[in-house]
């Protein structure tokens, strides 16, 4: 499920149409998405949980796993299939606890914070950014590809996704590292034909999977 993990809330998608943008990266072959609706121009309230369970429709009709960034409560009220937190949201392990068994995904940046998320109950682990983004305003600097290596010479064994300024030209080199898979946002929600994109990345030969 974490071969090709499209992330996007509203202010990611032109003329904010996420629900028309998610529907066209299912039809390419996404694996998973997570409703990441934050920054300038995102929902709250009753439009932003309207948005989310409408998203959560598309996602369970289609079999691709709902994950939400860094709401609990939301995740709960529409039986998500997971969560994921950073490592400025609350606790992994606190998260893990009110979440039961449903999934929990955590951005860690090291071998330190990777295996503190490991004991909190992690499931999987962002690591990023792999290359510049301009989608997170706050992200930390870029790691490049290499960060991946060294977490699995560290003997890391849960499953990572590679993170930040992913390209279909340069997914081989994060699954190359030592991703399970690749985790986009702009590359999808931003392209002219969301469709054909998340078919570039899901199109067998374009990724090199490891066994
Ligand atoms: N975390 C690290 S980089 C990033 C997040 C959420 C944004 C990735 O966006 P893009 O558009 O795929 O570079
Ligand atoms: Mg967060």
């Amino acid at each position: 499920m974490l071969q090709l993990y499209f992330v996007a809330g509203t202010p990611d998608c032109p003329g904010g149409d996420l629900a028309r943008v998610l529907a066209e990266a299912i039809r390419g072959g996404i694996t998973a998405y997570q409703f990441r609706e934050k920054g300038p121009g995102a929902l709250h309230g009753r439009a932003r949980f309207e948005l989310a369970a409408q998203l959560r429709e598309l996602c369970a009709s289609a079999g691709v796993p709902f994950i939400v960034n860094d709401d609990v409560e939301l995740a709960l009220a529409l039986s998500a299939d997971g969560v994921h937190v950073g490592q400025t949201d609350a606790p992994a392990a606190e998260v893990r606890r009110r979440i039961g068994a449903m999934l929990l995904g955590v951005s860690a940046h090291d071998a330190g914070e990777a295996r503190r998320a490991a004991a909190d109950g992690a499931d999987y682990l962002g690591v990023g950014p792999m290359y510049p983004t301009a989608t997170k305003l706050d992200a930390r600097t870029v790691q490049g590809p290499g960060v991946l290596s060294r977490l699995r010479e560290s003997g890391l064994m849960l499953p990572i996704v590679g993170i930040g300024g992913i390209t279909a030209a340069r997914a081989a080199a994060v699954t190359g590292a030592g991703a399970d898979g690749i985790a986009v946002v702009s590359a999808i929600s931003r392209a002219a034909d969301p469709f054909r994109a998340a078919q570039q990345f899901s199109t067998p030969g374009s990724l090199a999977y490891r066994d």
